[in-house]
């Protein structure tokens, strides 16, 4: 098996790589490389199996290597490798939309297409002003985001994110007009929930008081991840969200779901939306959606705000936005396989029949040492470990590294670790994920 892996660079030739949301410093004077992927796991350059608990970055949901998927994208490579999609078509692209259509939450079948999680919620978020100025209402420009919300890196997703680190650097450069709901977050009330927590639908009250601050004739949309990722897995409190979908009604207030991360089952519905019955007006993908194999991501819109474009001119462009990238045909081949991947062995519902037992896994933590919480939902799951005194993330950081070290990859965020393995997991795999974190946490200080 070695003999198939690309050698592992000399220390010095790992240089010139920024890499990306990394201690560069750190990991290269201890590098953790890895050179293959099958399955459930990836296998290190130094030949060594890991078991992945996070399907890669949250992306790699029916597994890795996929046969269809590869296929799939070599075939398309050989056929048309790029075609435009600015005042060009090019089939495939139609299709995947299409199919897309048909499983997205009622009336969100209108679907724009990008390259990353980032660019979706920066087009969903222009999208959202443009449509209000297309209907006449262009003072309405201010958007609510959330505290712990994560919405990529383009300035628009930062502007309205909520993770301190993001954002503190680039404090003058951040969007004018962005307010935040306070996050939903409280181990006090809701520690060791099962699911969704009990206690906090009030908290979306809080979007009534923003608009009678800001008026809601200034207010463009509200985005929210219905279940926050990046910030260590917060879920939504029972009727939270339908509290903030009726407030957004009341004040003709767009309601953005982001579903980077939940979208394409990993809440045991395809959507989130569906899983909480909740309709926003645009929901924002990526990761998912071609498994990770390609970059993409795409926006769905509801018909109704695509048709309130629709107006003017014919041969005048109707939104001055879009990339290069757009609807690339490698990235439509490899969604459409990836699609029917998930829907041949179910994955878009597979999380919500292993939902019983991944639940009982984690909270199995509960009781070990440092651990303060334990968090899940579908597929998802996390463990809040209390940090060492003076030292946020070091604690989270170490058992993060022994994990790895012990053939696991888990997600570090601050002391919080994440688990949110690929869905096509079996149980003995769930159990190990559970016992090298729960062995790890036993002997971690
Ligand atoms: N929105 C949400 C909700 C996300 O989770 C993005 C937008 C940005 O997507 P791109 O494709 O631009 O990275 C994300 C990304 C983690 C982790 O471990 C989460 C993300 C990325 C990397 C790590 O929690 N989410």
């Amino acid at each position: 098996m070695n003999a198939r892996l690309t050698p592992a660079p000399a220390n010095g030739d790992l240089d010139a790589f920024w890499m990306p949301y990394t201690a560069n410093r750190q990991f290269k004077a201890n590098p953790r490389l890895l050179a293959r992927a099958e399955g459930m796991h990836y296998w290190t350059a130094d030949g060594r199996e890991i078991l992945d608990g996070v399907a890669g970055l949250w992306c790699v949901s029916a597994g890795h290597g996929r046969r269809e998927i590869t296929e799939a994208v070599t075939k398309q490579l050989g056929t048309m490798e790029f075609a435009p999609a600015f005042q060009m078509g090019h089939p495939i692209a139609f299709e995947l939309a299409n199919r897309l259509a048909k499983v997205a939450p009622p009336g969100l079948d209108r679907i724009f297409f990008t390259n990353s999680g980032s660019e979706s919620v920066d087009t969903a978020l222009k999208i959202a002003i443009a449509y209000h100025r297309a209907r006449g209402a262009g003072q309405r420009v201010r958007l609510i985001g959330r505290e712990k919300g994560y919405h990529g890196v383009g300035f628009g997703g930062m502007s309205v994110g909520g993770m301190v680190n993001n954002r503190k650097v680039f404090g003058a450069s951040m969007l004018p007009g962005v307010d935040h709901l306070p996050h939903t977050l409280d181990i006090e009330h809701n520690g060791f929930s099962r699911g969704l927590p009990q206690w906090g639908a009030h908290l979306a009250n809080e979007l009534e008081r923003l608009v009678a601050l800001h008026d809601a004739s200034t207010i463009a949309a509200v985005i929210v991840e219905p279940i926050a990722g990046s910030a260590g897995v917060v879920l939504p409190p029972i009727g939270y969200l339908k509290r903030l979908r009726e407030i957004c009604d009341k004040h003709d207030i767009l309601l953005i779901f982001d579903e980077v991360i939940t979208g394409f089952g990993r809440v045991g519905k395809p959507f989130a939306s569906q899983a909480f019955d909740v309709t926003p007006d645009l929901m924002t993908t990526a990761k998912g959606l071609t498994n990770g194999a390609v970059p993409m991501g795409a926006v769905f819109a509801h018909r109704r705000i695509y048709d309130a474009f629709m107006q003017g001119p014919e041969n005048v462009i109707e939104l001055f936005h879009g990339y290069t990238y757009s609807a690339h045909p490698v990235a439509c081949a490899a969604a459409l396989a990836t699609l029917e991947v998930y829907t041949k062995e179910g994955l878009l519902t597979r999380a919500a029949s292993l939902a019983p037992e991944w639940e009982n896994a984690v909270h199995s933590l509960r009781g070990l040492p440092h651990v303060l919480d334990v968090r899940n939902y579908g597929l998802i799951g996390a463990a809040e470990l209390e940090p060492r005194a003076g030292k946020p993330g070091a604690r989270g950081f170490e058992v993060f590294l022994k994990c790895f070290e012990r053939g696991v990859m888990v997600r570090q965020t601050g002391d919080t670790i994440a688990m949110s393995p690929p869905l096509i997991i079996e149980s003995k795999q769930i159990a190990r994920i559970v016992e090298t974190l729960g062995s790890v946490l036993r002997e971690t200080a």
